[in-house]
């Protein structure tokens, strides 16, 4: 196995390079490796000065992530940060200068030990962060302390508890770094070094005061902070701790501050939030992966796409691929419903533009991307064709038999549909290994998840190209079966279901919202359908009773299709679950949905009572738990966290709380369980345990090793 940390001397400049595939991360002894070759050209005649560099695309990427896990007590966490904390003192008490030389991200504990040495120079291009808190911890390893030293306390704020890496110019602006490279990154650093060498110029972090003498100005940035968070950061606590610890940087010594920050990451690292947000990292990177998909799998390059639909969600993927910087046709039937598509992208820009997200130029050179068109020239050039047309079999199947005609062999043909069977298009194409399913999330420029969606026939490779394509266009591509609604929409029925039964059972509607906002989502489900348009779901409602099926099994409440005959279909019609002013978007509640919900209860002859806050998220989340077991049982979602990942990007499931079948594990499968039964007592049989459930209860096991 080669060195973690090799030790190189040129021009009497020692350099160590960490060399810890695949970012560099601290794992086992990659920190006292450091001390060592520290140690070592301390001893070192032949050497002046140091310079610590990370081998591959990065310079150290922080903790390794895994060790989280093993810390279960705050006595365990509290003995590892001393020894942490201790080892980078004296890596800092190197007599000899030491300079990092930072390229791709020096973040989390990657910045702590870069701020322990005595200088940094960073590569024009590089970023540095403190981004614990999107893992549900502060800075661990005296980062809290540190980086008000060299930056003062607003920028630290900012840093630790937003978490977002800054660039080399705000860096080296603020003070992080002392210098950007000039051409090679490591020849720059090197000969900054010797210069610092030949003076024995020595700089501790530590023992800098200037950015935070002012303390009234420190404890003001503090109070800032903690005044936006309130607003901002719900539900959680890390980013808090993160501005008491910085709090501490300013008003104890180096020393008892470094002492409170071992304290209050101990409390963070033992969090449900941080095993949450831990799970949720690898649960994002594990997606990517399919078993039966092996990595090498030949992926297709998508220069060129096409898309087909020029409506919403059409127009929206359209962007995405433009975005990107993918030449993108955008085809619809006649002159007019490409021209409205086109000013309707066109609009979404400008505002961008106006709200100073994208420049000028930008703007210009990515509506040049974008070619409206209602033939077919030029898709013969397409790598790549989503159709978004209108939710309607036999059109998307004439559809399909279309595009196989007018496209390339390779080209991959992809479907937006969320409820339509990919097979059948697939067989109408003649090209069932080509064809997929990509259901973007509405506004599809704007929504992170993308369901990929493979038929009985699709490629391998159509598969691993989705994946790849979905990493370019900035989203979360997770692989899922072709069952009705795929995963995200077949669970959603079950959270709808649960959340129109609790209204007709005596819940109000703002009442059904502001539990799960407290919770953590964005919006309730009352809001949400408001802001979807009652009209879509009363469409696929009508689609189900031609066709004969139900999207979940129980009683079907028919308040939404009250709502729909009365012309309330939400925001757009200024009046749905809730009513709105004109030209307004607070949502205003309405009695006569409740007057709605009660005569509905009377049809079914529910007695109304009243309804906890607590019953409506356990009955809510143990429908989506049960449901989230039965799709994996029937092999529609490779794992537990996909669907975890599935939930928290396409419905802004909180992240913190680690998605439906995480927080299932959290609150205990046995206890899942045995509310199921309870409710299929009281409520009906439609409540019924899946298989998988009762064998992981019986098994003692959750649904995450
Ligand atoms: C910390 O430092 C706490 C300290 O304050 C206190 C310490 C005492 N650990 O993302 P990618 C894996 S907290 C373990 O696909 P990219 C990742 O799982 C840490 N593994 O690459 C994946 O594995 P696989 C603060 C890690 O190029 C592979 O590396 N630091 C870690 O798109 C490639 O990752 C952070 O939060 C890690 N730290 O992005 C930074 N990082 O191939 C977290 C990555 O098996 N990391 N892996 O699926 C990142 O943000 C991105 O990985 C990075 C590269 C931007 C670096």
């Amino acid at each position: 196995m080669p060195d973690l940390i090799r030790y190189d001397v040129r021009d009497r400049v020692a350099i160590l390079t960490v060399d810890n595939p695949p970012v560099n991360a601290m794992g086992p002894g990659v920190l006292e490796g450091i001390e060592d070759g520290v140690a070592r050209a301390n001893a070192d005649a032949g050497v002046d000065a140091v310079v610590l560099v990370g081998a591959g695309s990065t310079f150290i990427a922080g903790a390794d992530i895994k060790i989280f896990g093993t810390l279960k007590t705050r006595e365990q966490s509290l003995a590892r940060s001393e020894g942490t904390h201790a080892r980078l003192k004296r890596i800092e008490d190197s007599a000899k200068p030491l300079v990092a030389a930072i390229h791709g991200n020096a973040l989390g504990g990657g910045l702590e030990i870069a701020m322990s040495c005595h200088y940094r120079v960073m590569a024009p291009d590089a970023k540095v962060g403190q981004p614990e808190v999107l893992l549900g911890i502060i800075p661990g390893a005296g980062g809290t302390q540190r980086l008000p030293r060299l930056c003062g306390a607003a920028l630290a704020i900012e840093m630790c508890t937003a978490g977002k890496p800054v660039p080399a110019p705000k860096a080296l602006a603020a003070g992080i770094v002392d210098r950007a490279a000039v051409g090679n990154l490591l020849d720059d650093a090197i000969e900054f070094a010797r210069a610092k060498g030949a003076a024995r110029a020595v700089r501790k972090t530590r023992d800098l005061t200037d950015k935070i003498a002012d303390r009234d100005a420190g404890l003001a940035a503090c109070a800032a902070g903690r005044k936006t968070l309130a607003a901002t950061a719900k539900g959680v606590q890390a980013p808090f701790k993160a501005v008491d610890a910085i709090e501490a940087a300013l008003t104890l010594g180096f020393d008892a501050g470094s002492g409170r920050e071992r304290s209050l990451f101990a409390d963070c690292v033992t969090s449900t939030e941080c095993r949450a947000l831990v799970h949720m990292f690898f649960a994002d990177r594990e997606a990517a992966k399919v078993p039966d998909v092996p990595k090498d799998t030949p992926v297709l390059a998508i220069a060129r796409a096409a898309v087909i639909g020029a409506g919403t969600m059409g127009g929206g993927i359209a962007m995405c691929y433009a975005n990107a910087g993918i030449p993108v046709l955008l085809k619809d039937v006649d002159e007019a419903a490409v021209r409205r598509g086109m000013a309707t992208i066109r609009k979404n820009y400008e505002s961008s533009v106006a709200k100073g997200r994208m420049t000028p130029e930008a703007f210009g050179r990515t509506m040049s991307l974008i070619t409206p068109t209602t033939a077919y020239d030029d898709f013969e050039r397409a790598d790549i064709v989503v159709e978004a047309v209108f939710e309607n079999m036999d059109l998307k199947k004439t559809t399909f038999a279309e595009l196989a005609r007018v496209t390339k062999p390779a080209c991959i043909l992809a479907s937006n549909t969320s409820t339509l069977d990919i097979d059948e298009f697939a067989q109408a194409s003649g090209r069932p290994g080509q064809v997929i399913g990509h259901h973007f999330f509405s506004p599809a420029n704007v929504m992170k998840l993308l369901e990929i969606v493979r038929g009985r026939e699709t490629s391998k490779e159509a598969i691993a190209t989705s994946l790849a394509l979905a990493k370019k266009l900035g989203k979360v591509g997770v692989v899922v079966g072709n069952c009705f609604g795929f995963v995200a929409n077949r669970m959603i029925a079950y959270y709808m279901r649960e959340a129109y039964l609790l209204l007709e059972e005596g819940a109000g509607v703002s009442q059904v919202d502001g539990a799960l906002t407290e919770f953590g989502l964005p919006v309730g489900p009352f809001g949400m359908q408001d802001i979807a348009g009652i009209d879509v779901g009363w469409r696929i409602r009508q689609h189900l009773k031609l066709t004969g099926q139900k999207r979940a099994e129980g009683p079907q409440s028919e308040v939404p299709d009250r709502l729909y005959e009365m012309g309330r279909y939400g925001q757009k019609t200024g009046a749905g679950w809730y009513r709105y002013e004109a030209g307004s978007r607070t949502r205003i509640p309405d009695p006569l949905v409740d007057e709605i919900a009660a005569s509905e209860a009377a049809k079914r002859g529910v007695t109304r009572r009243k309804v906890d806050d607590g019953e409506i998220i356990s009955r809510i989340m143990t429908a989506l738990a049960n449901e989230g077991a039965r799709i994996l049982e029937e092999g529609y979602a490779t794992r537990a966290s996909d669907i975890d990942v599935v939930y928290c990007y396409g419905f802004g499931y909180p992240r913190h709380v680690g998605g439906p079948m995480f927080y299932a594990d959290t609150v205990g499968l046995p206890t899942v369980l045995a509310r199921v039964k309870e409710y299929r007592e009281r409520l009906g049989d439609y409540w019924k345990p899946a298989a998988l459930l009762e064998k992981l209860v019986a098994e003692g096991k959750g649904f995450h090793a």
